[in-house]
């Protein structure tokens, strides 16, 4: 079986898995919009990429907001999660997986997990107590809470100092996770990966924190307060912390437990059959959790065949490497980058490289922990009520409008403040009149043809730049040959907003070049030249077409690699862009983003549309709205 090929390890991205207690805002979009662009950009590069996004369902605090809307809370999450979906279709994210933490193969594999944490030792019980925060579903330690004056009620209350949302004391027996026991590799792991999490201020804030306050993790709540939740294996009266429940999500469509874990496999085969016949879990009260694990126990069962299968398939496979037979077994894991928020980085730094080295499976590559949308400078969240809905922004705006908004202004260190006024700012500099314009100026005249400048740049037009070519030419050719570079190099860095900058500038630096080359003055010399269309045209006739065609080749070129590298910031627009130009569809590459790289297009392949008004126009003026 030496033929194998090794197989390389598909780049996966996620976003986080959303709560589902109320309706998606522009801060989910933007991380939707930040992952997709990333993933995108792998694909451009012709890598395998994966996006997972998805929805957070378990806990308390949806659980109280099911309750509070008298709804049984499947159905509670039925809804709100088909609008996170329907917020990934319209924002045209092109997620591999949407994953809900209500699906029986994802309850399956938080279960298997635990397993795998209590069989490595890593879990115990014990009495605790503590301030525990509904809205952000964490126990705050004592010096991380505060007394306040409730402003609506007067009422004295305790609040978390981070948050500031309301916590409250809480005394339960429940199950433990040993975090202090991997608190030095935590360190070691950080020092060796100073770009784990991205930016650099956000991993400095995590070293703090795990230096000086990481304590164990409480994983588990009686099931009598949180019922809507995973059950604990082989424990119903307990139920798993909705954090590490959400946090598995990355390995369930990773395909964790899988062929990728036969030892857990084979724990759920002998716990589904030792569950079997008493049925233990069925004691829960709730009606959706005993469907729930119905269906994880159907799900579970079906595991020994699953199980067999791999035992056969690894004794066959034993001339791979173990790095090769991990990457072909485990799917995306481990990821390539989770993006998130700002709010939740502690539980994907810390909470979650410690649960994953405490059960020897490798870890995430990088976080990218982007900032918040601010409303009124406030932080956008639905509990404050300053949200705007990405639904009406993108009717009014259009979805790649809003993309690219989101990443052009979109904080990755320091808040960004929504305003309409910024978008249509945006809309009309950037899009509207940068990249809207240079297409039309270069592909709705008369006087020129796009395709005519390719062929005769590619008969040689090219070879007669050097270093005596007027400065203005070589400074255009210097500007399209170091973009592709630029952007690759933010992106890798994951700065999607610097890469779309750097691409934005070609264009306002095109725009430029046009207006210094004036192409229109030198077609109509041209076409005054009596002699210019003869078989023997002057001297001066040639060299005013070499000119033309200079300018037209070098403002088409620069429209060309943008269009390619924006394709993953607003694909629609970017494909309009390519076909109107002419691009082929093999040749929207990466590869393909550098001078003189296509010498075949320029014939379009759909028109570039006339009169500003025009449906097909690239960037229409917006709607006029009051
Ligand atoms: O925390 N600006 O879910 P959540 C930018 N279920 N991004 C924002 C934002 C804003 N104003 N508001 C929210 C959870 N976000 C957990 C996650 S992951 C295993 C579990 C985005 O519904 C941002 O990505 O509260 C933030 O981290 C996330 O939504 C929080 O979403």
């Amino acid at each position: 079986t030496t033929a194998t090929p090794p197989t390389k390890k598909p780049y996966y991205v996620t976003t986080p898995i959303f709560y589902v207690n109320s309706d998606p805002h522009v801060g989910h979009m933007y991380s939707m919009v930040l992952a997709d662009v990333l993933k995108r950009w792998q694909t451009l590069l012709g890598n395998k990429a994966l996006l997972c996004t998805g929805t957070d369902e378990h806990g308390l605090k949806v659980q109280q907001a099911a309750a509070h809307a008298g709804v049984p809370p499947k159905q509670f999450c039925d809804e709100y999660a088909a609008t996170f979906q329907d917020l990934a279709e319209k924002s045209n994210i092109s997620n591999s997986f949407f994953i809900r933490t209500t699906d029986a193969d994802h309850i399956a594999a938080a279960r298997a997990f635990w397993r795998r944490l209590r069989r490595k030792g890593y879990i115990y019980q014990s009495q605790h107590s503590g301030w525990y925060c509904v809205s952000d579903e964490t126990f705050y330690p004592d010096n991380m809470v505060e007394k306040r004056i409730a402003p609506a009620t007067g009422k004295v209350e305790m609040v978390s100092t981070e948050t500031g949302k309301t916590v409250e004391w809480t005394e339960e027996r429940n199950y433990h996770f040993r975090m202090t026991a991997v608190r030095d590799r935590l360190l070691q792991f950080y020092r060796e990966n100073p770009g784990f999490v991205v930016p650099a201020t956000r991993m400095s804030e995590v070293v703090d924190w795990v230096t000086n306050h990481l304590e164990d993790l409480s994983i588990s709540r009686p099931s009598t307060r949180l019922a809507w939740a995973v059950p604990v294996p082989e424990d119903p009266s307990q139920t798993v912390y909705v954090w590490v429940d959400a946090l598995v999500n990355y390995l369930t469509k990773a395909g964790y437990p899988g062929r990728w874990a036969p030892e857990e496999q084979r724990e759920i085969e002998l716990a589904a059959e030792a569950e079997g016949t008493e049925s233990p879990e069925a004691i829960l009260i709730d009606a959706d959790v005993q469907a729930k694990l119905d269906e994880a126990q159907a799900s579970e069962t079906s595991a020994p065949l699953e199980a067999q299968k791999q035992a056969q398939e690894s004794s066959h496979s034993l001339s791979l490497t173990p790095e090769q037979r991990e990457r072909h077994e485990g799917g995306g894991w481990p990821a390539d980058v989770h993006v998130l928020g700002k709010d939740i980085v502690r539980f994907h730094a810390v909470y979650w490289p410690a649960l994953l080295l405490a059960v020897d499976l490798p870890l995430p590559k990088r976080i990218l922990s982007h900032a918040h949308w601010t409303l009124g400078r406030k932080k956008m969240s639905k509990s404050v009520g300053n949200v705007v809905n990405p639904f009406y922004a993108m009717d009014r705006f259009g979805v790649d409008a809003m993309r690219y908004y989101l990443v052009h202004d979109g904080g990755i260190e320091d808040d960004g403040d929504y305003g309409n006024e910024h978008i249509v700012e945006r809309y009309k500099k950037g899009l509207q009149g940068g990249l809207g314009n240079l297409l039309g100026r270069i592909t709705r005249t008369a006087r020129w043809n796009v395709r005519e400048s390719v062929v005769r740049a590619s008969g040689g037009l090219l070879g007669n730049f050097n270093e005596d070519s007027p400065s203005e030419l070589a400074a255009q050719m210097a500007t399209i040959r170091n973009v592709g570079g630029l952007a690759a190099e933010n992106m890798e860095r994951l700065d999607p907003r610097l890469a779309v900058h750097s691409i934005m500038n070609v264009v306002y630096e095109t725009n430029r070049f046009l207006q210094g080359m004036a192409p229109w003055d030198l077609a109509k010399q041209l076409a005054e030249s009596p002699t210019s269309r003869t078989a023997s045209p002057t001297a001066e006739d040639e060299s005013l077409r070499t000119r033309l065609d200079q300018s037209i080749y070098l403002a088409a070129e620069a429209l060309r690699v943008v269009g390619i590298l924006l394709q993953p910031v607003i694909p629609a627009k970017a494909e309009q862009m390519l076909d109107i130009l002419g691009v082929g569809h093999a040749h929207r590459t990466f590869a393909h983003a550098q001078l003189g790289t296509d010498e075949a297009y320029g014939v379009p392949i759909r028109p570039p549309g006339k009169g500003k008004a025009k449906e097909d126009v690239l960037f229409p003026p917006l709607p006029v709205e009051n």
